[in-house]
Formats: C-alpha cells, structure tokens, sequence
C-alpha cells in the first residue's frame, strides 16, 4: 500500500520530461506469485536535453530483476532502484537507447486492483491513473505515447485466451503446457490505456462494419458458461459504434474490439485500447437477474468505454490535471447517445437528478474542486462527479452557447487537430472559438472555478409600458482555497409562457445578450426589460438544465403550479412541480421540528394524481415526476442544521398524503398497468414497469399495503419488478411476516449469483431506521459478502453510508463508528475503494450540532489511524479541513 508523501502535485509545475519511450516491448510470464514482466523500451533524449540529464522512471513497490542498457548490465553504481523509482544517473550519450527492465510480480496477492492482479483466477489489468507503475518502471504520465508490442506466455490450462490491446499478431505452443500470443497495437498510447487479460473465459462474438466498410471482429469474454448474459452489451456496443460514426463521424481504427467482463473491479469500466475491461456488473443481464436501472446503465457504459477510443485514447490528456477533457466531454457523448436511443426529457430529468445528488454537494462541501483541478495529493480521489457530471454540463454549455452546427464544427476541428495528442482544456476551448469566432475566455471560467453559481432571480410586470422585468443577479460561493471568485458566462434558458401554456412573444430585449431563448448572463446583475408584453408571464426557468447552478426565484406558488401543468419544456415542467414538492417537505420538515402534524395542500396531492393519470405523458416521465424528492436532496436545500428523522418524517408523511388522496386512481392505474406482454428492456416498456413500482411505493402505504407488495413479489416475472417489490416490503414493512418471506426468497433463489445478492444487501442496507446498522454488522459475516470485493462492499457498506439517512446518522453515532471502522477494514486491502467510501462524511458539517460532533469524531478516528494510505488521508483531511 502506498502510504502518504504528503506531496502535492501542482498544474504551474507541469513540464515535459526530459525523456521519451516511442516503444515498448514487453513479455509476460504469467504465474500467480511470481509472474516476469521483461520491458524492452526504446528511450530517447528529447531534443535540447543535455546528456547528463538522468533518466527517472516511476515505480510502485516493484521488485527489479534484471535491467540493461543496449544489451549489457547496468552497474550498480550507474543507478538507483527502490521499490518506487528507478534513476539511472547517465544514460548513454547516444540520443536513442535500448533500457531492458525485468520486474518479479505477484497478481495474486494483489488487492489493491491495480496494475496486474487476479479476479477469480484470471489475470486482468488496471492501469489507469497509475497502476503501470506497479507492472515495471517507466515514465507513467499521460504525455508519454508509446507503440506498445506485448508478448503473453501461460499455462495453457490456466490461461488458454490470452489478450492484449491492438490487434492479434501471432500465437503458438511453447512445450511444458505453455503457450503465447502476441499483440500489436499501431496507436501510440500513454501506459495508462495498457492492458493484458489472461484466463479462461467465454467469448461472444459478433462483427461490425465501419463507415469506410471495414469488418471489425467484436469480442465479449464473461465467466464460462455467461455468454447469454452478454448479448444486450454487445447489442449496446454495436449501436454504440454506429452512432458514433453518425454523431460525430467516429470510426473504430483496430481489427478486434474486445471486451473482457471481470468481477473485482474497482470502477465501473476502463476504455483500454482495443481492450475494454469492466466490472462484469455492467455486461452481464437478463430478465431474470437485471433491473432495468441496470440495462440502461450497461448500455450508457458500454457507450461511455467505446467512446473513449477517440475523446481518451486518440487524443489523450497531457497530465491528469486535464482528465475531464477526455472524462467530461466522454460523459457528455454518452449522454447524448442515451437521449437518442431512449427518450431525451427522462434522460434529462435523470441527468439533472444525478448531478443533484452526486455533484452539488461535492461542489457546496469540503471536497469542492473545480472541473479542471489545480492540485492533488492522490490522483484517484478525483474520478469525482465534478470532474465527471459536471464536465459534460459544461460541454452542453458550450454547444447551447454555439449552437448545433459550430460545436459540431469545433469538435471536427479538435479531431483534426489534435489527434495523436496528449492535448489539454485550452486545446479544447481554442478549436471552438477558432471554429465559431466567439471570445468563450469567461466562459473557462467553468473549468477553472470550484462551487455552484447561484441565480437570485425576481419579475416584474408594468402593463401600462407593456415591459416586463426580470432581475437576475448571480454569486458564486466560497470553495476551499478560492474564497474570492470572478463572474461567470451562464447560459440561461428561459420562456414566457402566457395562458394555455402558449409562448409570450415580444417585441425586444435589452440588459442581456438574449439569442435563441438563451439569456447570456456575464455580469453580476442584469435587468432582463422585454417590451411589447402585455399580460404578466409565467417565466420558465433554465430550461432543459442549460446551466448547472441553483436558483433562488421569487416567485408566485400560482405560477409554479402553472408550470407543473401548462410548461412546454419537459424538464422545466418536471422541475416545477419537483419544487413544489421540496417547498412542501421543507416546510413539513419545519412543522415536525415544532412538533406540529404536517398538512399538505390539497391542491398539490391532487397536482400529483393528475400527472400520474396524463395519458400525453410518457409512462417514465410520470415515474419520475411522481419520485419525491430523496432525503438528502431534502437535507440540501434545507442546507444546515440537518435532522435526518424530520426529513424522513416529512417524506413519508407527503408519501402517505399523496397515496390516500389518489388512492383509487393509483390503484386502478397500477392494474392496468400490468405487463402482459413478453419482458423487452426497452426504454418504453421500462417506463411503464417504473410507473407501475412507483405507485406501488404509495399504494404500499395504504390499507392491504404489505399484501398487495407481497402479491407484486411473488407474481413478478422480471428483476425490475421482483426487486422493486422486495424493497418496497422491507422499507415501508419492516420486519413484517411478509418481508421476512420475500427477503428469505430471494436469498434461497440467488444466493449463488453475487451480482443479484447485490441488490439484497442493497435492500437490507437502506431500511430506514436505527436498527439497520445492526443489520448491517451481521450482513458483514453474510457468506456472500466479501470485503474484499469492491461491489459487494459498494452494495451494503456504500448503501448503508449514502444512501441511509436515518439509520447512518443515527443520534448516538453508532452508524458513524461502525462505518468508521470498516472504512479502516477496508482500506488494508483496498485503499482506493475505502477513499471512495468515506466521502459519504462530506457533508458533515450541515448536520446538527449534535450529529455533527459525532461524525467529527468518526473522521478524527480515521484520520488518527497508522500508517494511513495516500488515498484515505488526502479525503479525511480535506474532509475535516
Ligand atoms: N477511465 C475510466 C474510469 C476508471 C478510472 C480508474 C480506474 O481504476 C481504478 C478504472 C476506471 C472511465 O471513465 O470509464
Ligand atoms: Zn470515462
């Protein structure tokens, strides 16, 4: 493990390394304690470097072998090599030279997942952000392009596939039940993008024709005997790559594409050249064993990793500084191919959701970073939503700010330009306003600044000029060392809309840049004054989530109300009435803390009956709509002196209101929703399963609740529908006779299948209420958990700490101890996963006093541990900072 240097790596201190590795040849002797990796690179001195310049190469805990240069032994005294770094202290004169490494491996023993290691017997890679540095020295930076050759020896029995990035060049027998292949891959890439496979797998196979009508051969490697299980990703991949040719005219470069489908991982997936590796969480589905949750995620993955080929591996980072200029704008084409292939307003409203959740109380916490960070201590902490979400919304900005056809234009002109780079963010921004002749200076500013602007926003109406007024002023709050922040480029969406829910004309604009129904707002105060309006508008505001900030809008409860009905834009109409939710738990929330029962306007409850019943509406639209808001989302607006019971308390009393005031529509909806067709995973289909649950979850609180979710669990022919069932049993009937039942069920009928006790430990680990940390404890000593395995240890440690209020935050702070202490088990194995982990702590500070105390504790707990790793210690410091 590598422990903390406390050394802070800063963008100012980037400089090109005085060397270059244009090729790389290694060899590989696989065996599980002792494999031999033997380098062979081409180093060469960069031009103006003097030749005395010594040549460092990046190590981790690495055993060195054997090393040379041009075939002869490197004395002792010419170098020197640690575990962590190998000097050579005078290469040769010449400007080109051969450096021959041998390290001595151990994949097995390998927990930490990265560089070489084993995931049930097959050897698999992680590399990305620095794990090659645990496979044999070298310069393990983004900006250092290498042509890669890899030769692969095994144990035929052990390991009859054997797999590298680019294509297959040769293969054959060694005698003694060895044999090799080998793999050319002609991309100059950086080390991070290197990948090699090993094992006994199964193989789905299929083909794909380019644009320019060459076949490439695809490939998916699952577990013997799971092929079935991967058609809907090859499905995915295939449509992946065909929308990308049609999107952005991206055309796969190799012969092969293979996928390999592994079960410890510690992400989600990795876009390895030629060699996608993924967490087998997101490749393997059926009807029987997958949620629809889980189709649309393999699908958005797949994508995601495919995608990479050419924003990631054809034009790569310089350092990892930029890792959303490949991260951000990947997510951002992910997200389109998903509104394509499903329906772009859920897909929004989902998006939109996700950042909420994800991003916004990274952005508004300790942990705050802007999307292009100026400093880390450990790389891995920033695979962030920030870095992530909120760099694709900042791609969408630049396409709302440019317009369909220039952003296509610059992003033409950033694959001409810059393919084979290791580019950066002003590389990126540069191609689109050389493409569009617009000055987007302020706009970087997205980039560059951490925290979520806020837009304080207030209309007026003066019939007699027949003006109307919108007064939009915008601030930026203090982020972790940047207590002082310059005004931001917003786009901001808008509409006005008037009675019958038709757009207000009007006869011209001024105090803004208004183009397209976007006002473009740079300062810090603008008066928006449209004349020619005779009657007072509704106003909608950022509309389609044109810019990720919050606002504050004074505005009538009428006009929300309005919105939720009349708003033609899906997600504003969504966000209306998502409003008028919150405003309704906040308020509920406030009665509670008083003491008081809350009461719910009736209009609201019948507001919600009515979208649920809006045949205009798509099915998973109103599945969405009808969501109420989460707890934490609550906890965020609320902002501080968090009660976690009182949210929990309002929520379940806005559920039960709603449930009892549509209680026979919802039931007679949910009847006829009943699928009767043959199971499809399509987005349609999925909709209306999501429809169906939802009302369910209110329905469940009413009279014959338990019975009906019971019925629903034992009748459910799909994953979507039986998990749904079970959740909604053992949240809203804890510990009843029939939850006990379905929860037993499920186990006898998946005990064996690790990716479906998932979503048991998932149901079990956010039951509300205090006792689930006991439940928690026990699931530990479950035979299908491991904490050695990120997925299970996601599903019921993650589960419990993110998304359990009550019983995470439970007053004593017993949550917090147990959460402490495993994060502390967890880290001895994986670092990276028990670094992820703790973010759950983040938003310590907007709890209440006495909470806050506690989980201040818990973190000093951890941070006051021995010999704490570089990944845990950087998020517990700033946490606590
Ligand atoms: N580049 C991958 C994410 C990833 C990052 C680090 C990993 O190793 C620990 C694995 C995957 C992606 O964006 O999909
Ligand atoms: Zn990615």
């Amino acid at each position: 493990m590598r422990t903390d240097t406390g050394q802070v790596f800063k963008l100012e201190d980037y400089r090109p390394n005085d060397y270059l590795i244009p090729q790389t040849n290694l060899t590989f002797r696989l065996s599980p304690d002792a494999t031999h990796v033997t380098a062979l690179l081409t180093v060469e001195r960069r031009d103006g470097v003097s030749v005395s310049a010594p040549l460092v190469l990046d190590g981790d805990g690495l055993t060195l072998k054997r090393i040379e240069i041009d075939g002869k032994k490197v004395k002792p005294a010419d170098m020197l090599a640690s575990p962590d770094q190998l000097t050579i202290f005078k290469p040769p004169a010449a400007r080109r030279f051969q450096l021959l490494i041998e390290t001595e491996l151990a994949p097995a023993g390998n927990e930490a997942l990265m560089g070489l290691y084993r995931s049930s017997h097959v050897y698999c890679t992680q590399c990305e952000a620095e794990g090659f540095r645990r496979i044999t020295y070298f310069l393990d930076r983004p900006d250092i392009l290498s042509v890669y050759t890899v030769r692969i020896e095994a144990m035929r029995d052990e390991a009859p596939l054997l797999l590298s990035n680019g294509n297959p060049v040769d293969k054959g027998d060694l005698g003694d039940g060895w044999h090799y292949a080998s793999w050319h891959d002609p991309f100059p890439k950086p080390s991070y993008l290197f990948a090699l496979v090993a094992g006994n797998l199964g193989q789905l196979a299929d083909s794909f024709v380019t644009l320019s009508g060459r076949t490439v051969e695809l490939g998916i490697y699952v577990e013997p005997g799971k092929e079935k299980l991967a058609g809907y990703a090859m499905d995915a991949l295939k449509r992946s790559m065909k929308w990308d040719e049609e999107a952005f005219g991206r055309e796969y470069d190799l012969d092969v594409f293979n996928i390999v489908a592994v079960s410890d991982f510690n992400m989600g997936a990795m876009e390895n050249k030629g060699l996608n590796i993924f967490n087998d969480k997101y490749v393997l589905a059926d009807q029987e064993t997958a949620t629809d949750a889980d189709f649309a995620n393999i699908e958005a993955i797949i994508a995601h990793e495919y995608f990479h080929n050419w924003t990631g591996n054809r034009i790569t980072c310089r350092d990892w500084f930029q890792l959303c200029l490949k991260e951000g704008l990947t997510v951002f084409r992910d997200h389109e191919f998903s509104a394509d292939q499903r329906s772009r307003a859920v897909k929004r409203i989902a998006e939109v959701r996700t950042l909420r959740a994800h991003q916004f109380p990274e952005d508004q916490g300790p942990l705050a970073h802007p999307v292009r960070p100026r400093r880390y201590r450990e790389i891995n902490n920033f695979y962030t939503a920030t870095v992530y979400e909120k760099g694709s919304e900042v791609v969408r900005m630049i396409r709302t700010i440019l317009g369909v056809d220039a952003f296509r234009a610059g992003m033409d002109l950033y694959f001409e330009r810059h393919d084979g780079d290791a580019a950066t963010i002003e590389d990126f921004i540069k191609v689109f306003e050389d493409a569009s002749g617009r000055d987007l200076s302020q706009f970087a500013l997205w980039y560059h600044q951490a925290g979520t602007p806020n837009l304080t926003i207030s209309s007026t109406h003066n019939p007699a000029a027949r003006e109307f007024t919108l007064e939009i002023e915008q601030s930026v709050p203090p982020t972790p060392s940047e207590s002082r922040k310059r005004l931001m480029h917003i786009p901001l969406a808008f509409g006005l809309i008037g009675a019958g829910g038709k757009p207000v004309a009007y006869s011209g604009v001024e105090g803004a840049s208004v183009e397209d129904g976007v006002i473009h707002v740079r300062k810090r105060r603008h008066m928006v004054r449209f004349s020619g309006v005779a009657e007072r508008p509704a106003v909608s505001l950022n509309r389609g989530f044109s810019a990720p900030v919050t606002l504050a809008v004074e505005q009538k409860t009428d006009d929300q109300f309005f919105l939720a009905r009349h708003d033609s834009d899906a997600f504003s109409r969504w966000q209306a009435f998502n409003t008028l939710l919150t405003d309704a738990l906040i308020a509920a929330f406030r009665e509670i803390l008083g003491g008081k029962q809350p009461v719910f306007a009736a209009r609201l409850t019948e507001l919600a009956g009515s979208i649920a019943a809006d045949e205009t509406l798509e099915p998973a639209y109103r599945a969405l709509a009808l969501a109420l808001p989460g707890e934490a989302d609550i906890a965020r607006d609320i902002g501080r002196n968090i009660d976690p019971d009182a949210i929990y308390a309002a929520r379940e009393a806005l559920a039960l209101a709603i449930g009892t005031a549509n209680r026979d529509a919802f039931s007679g909806l949910y009847e006829r929703l009943a699928d009767k067709a043959v199971f499809s995973p399509d987005a349609e289909s999925a909709g209306r399963r999501a429809l169906r649950n939802i009302l369910l979850d209110y329905l469940a609180l009413q009279p014959g609740g338990a019975a009906l979710a019971a019925g629903h669990f034992q009748s459910a022919t799909n994953m979507t529908d039986r998990a749904a069932a079970l959740a909604v049993l053992a949240h809203r009937h804890h510990g009843s006779p029939e939850a006990i039942k379905a929860l037993a069920a499920f186990e006898t009928t998946y005990g064996s299948d690790p990716l479906v006790m998932d979503k048991w430990f998932q149901i079990q680990a956010s039951v509300p209420g205090p006792q689930t940390v006991d439940t928690v404890k026990a699931l530990t000593s479950h035979p299908a958990f491991s904490m050695g395995n990120p997925n299970r240890v996601r599903s019921l440690i993650g589960t419990f700490s993110s998304a359990n209020q009550t019983s995470f935050h439970r007053a004593d702070g017993e949550g917090y101890w147990f959460f402490a202490q495993t994060v502390l088990e967890v880290e001895k194995r994986n670092p990276q996963v028990a670094a992820r982990l703790a973010t759950a702590l983040r938003s310590w500070r907007s709890l209440e006093p006495l909470r806050q105390a506690k989980a201040r504790e818990a973190l000093l707990s951890i941070a006051g541990a021995e010999n704490l790793s570089a990944d845990l210690r950087d998020i517990v410091e700033r946490t606590l900072a």
